[in-house]
């Protein structure tokens, strides 16, 4: 069969995906035996399946689809270009139009002196650039033993071998040989889940100074840079203390550590500002980018350069580069996407209008029964659920067995929401209106009570 349609029955689609479709992050026995949602459209914040079910999907697919489904100028966009030049390389000094004019409006967009932009064809690229840059950065300027990175327990950074040993997910570290040598691991500021008895921001400031323990430890010589998420997205939106990112950058500027944000959800408008960084008040020496910077319509990411870090590594020879990097047709895209953020004023509307409502909406939902915490900076929130919220105490169940519940809950009730564990997390698309967000919260309120039900019924509101 050489066509497959989206009017085939879901049966056989479901049959012929679980045959030859291997998934990430699943356990394919288990989707085989389910079966997999087939998404076969999307428009505004709205998907529908192959059932014709629909769902506003508050995650925006994985974090990305910041614009929204169904932009006909992307689209057109992408054909335009495709037709003139669908590729061609970045590499022996050659260039192309879209590429040039992407990194200038990202120049232009980005804070401070951070003018210079390196591709990649996604996060997970982009990070492992990062592994190769900040090194050799450190190599030309005389101490190549300057080649640690501390990074956080926890932290999501991507899935190849080097950004998947950035990241601090103790079930990717079981599998294939990660991480690779000299990668750091201090733990996060999750005041909820780790905070014991302290005060949040004395706790922040105590997770702070574990960067500079860490790089008292290895030696000042030896660390060439910290990455962290601004906040910390698949980790479960974990948003630290006000007292922590202030101390990190004191920590960063007097040791002399590159500070790099992973900017792949935060950045791009989601935390009501282009860049998480700006709403953080941090100062990242490299920025990485994906995501949001073509809102999911075109495969790219890249690690956005100071000034300073730029000139240094154009004085070498830096071997490294991705067949696409700097794709033209994702180039297109994505400088048509930021043309659409802009003269829409869509970080404007995230600002002063969606993130303060949803913000209102979101931390209301504290004095439900199940929920023991409400965060959220921007458009990008969680959930904690408790069986007890005055201790913060986890459910006497397996981890996640009361998020799985609650994630099939508002599956059932139109609604994309996912869960890291226990806690339930949304970053939906920046275009969301007030009434999408009064849908929102309504029908995510309505899964909460009935998992609450199902919870109660079978015993697991208890206490571990
Ligand atoms: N950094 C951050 C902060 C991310 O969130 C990556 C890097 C990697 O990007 P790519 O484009 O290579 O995937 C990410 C990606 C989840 C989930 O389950 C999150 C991501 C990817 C897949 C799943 O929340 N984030």
């Amino acid at each position: 069969m050489n066509m497959i349609s989206n009017h085939m029955p879901t049966a056989e689609l479901q049959a012929l995906d679980a045959a030859h479709h291997v998934h990430p992050f699943s356990s394919n026995a288990d989707l085989a035996k389910e079966g997999s949602r087939v998404i076969t459209r999307a428009r505004g914040v709205t998907l529908t399946d192959s059932d014709g079910n629909e769902f506003l999907d508050a995650m925006a697919g994985l974090w990305c689809v910041n614009v929204g489904y169904g932009r006909d100028e992307l689209a057109d966009v992408a054909a335009r270009q495709m037709r003139e030049l669908p590729y061609y390389n970045t590499f022996f000094k050659t260039t192309h139009v879209p590429v040039i004019a992407l990194s200038r409006k990202i120049a232009e967009l980005a804070p401070g002196d951070l003018n210079h932009v390196f591709y990649a064809a996604g996060g997970s690229e982009a990070n492992d650039t990062n592994i190769r840059l900040v090194r050799t950065y450190w190599q030309v300027k005389g101490k190549p033993e300057k080649n640690v990175i501390i990074s956080r327990k926890n932290a999501y950074h991507g899935s190849t071998v080097g950004s998947a040993s950035l990241g601090g997910m103790p079930a990717m570290h079981a599998q294939g040989g990660i991480p690779i040598p000299n990668i750091h691991h201090i733990n996060q500021p999750n005041w909820w889940a780790e905070g014991g008895d302290m005060d949040p921001e004395a706790f922040g400031l105590q997770r702070a100074r574990e960067l500079e323990e860490a790089i008292l430890e290895l030696g000042e010589d030896r660390v060439a840079a910290f990455i962290a998420e601004p906040v910390q997205g698949a980790g479960g939106v974990i948003v630290a203390p006000d007292s922590y990112w202030p101390e990190v950058q004191r920590i960063c500027d007097k040791y002399e550590i590159l500070l790099i944000a992973d900017e792949v959800i935060c950045g791009f408008g989601r935390t009501g500002n282009w860049f998480g960084s700006q709403t953080l008040n941090i100062r990242p020496d490299i920025m990485t980018i994906a995501k949001g910077l073509s809102s999911g319509y075109a495969p790219i990411g890249g690690s956005i350069l100071s000034d300073e870090v730029a000139e240094v590594i154009a004085s070498t020879e830096f071997n490294h580069g991705y067949t696409y990097s700097g794709h033209p047709v994702a180039a297109a895209v994505a400088l048509e996407n930021l043309r659409i953020l802009e003269e829409e004023k869509i970080v404007d509307h995230v600002r002063d209008v969606a993130a303060p409502y949803l913000k209102e909406k979101w931390e209301a939902m504290v004095d439900h029964p199940l929920i023991g915490e409400a965060k959220i900076v921007g458009m990008m929130g969680s959930l904690a659920m408790t069986p007890h919220q005055e201790s913060r105490a986890t459910f006497a169940a397996p981890k996640g067995t009361v998020g799985l519940i609650a994630r099939d809950r508002c599956f059932a009730n139109g609604l994309v929401m996912r869960h890291v564990g226990d806690r339930m997390i949304i970053s939906p698309p920046l275009i969301l209106t007030p009434d999408q967000i009064d849908t929102l919260i309504s029908r995510a309120t309505k899964a909460l009570d009935e998992t609450h039900a199902i919870a109660k019924e079978q015993g697991l509101l208890v206490p571990a």
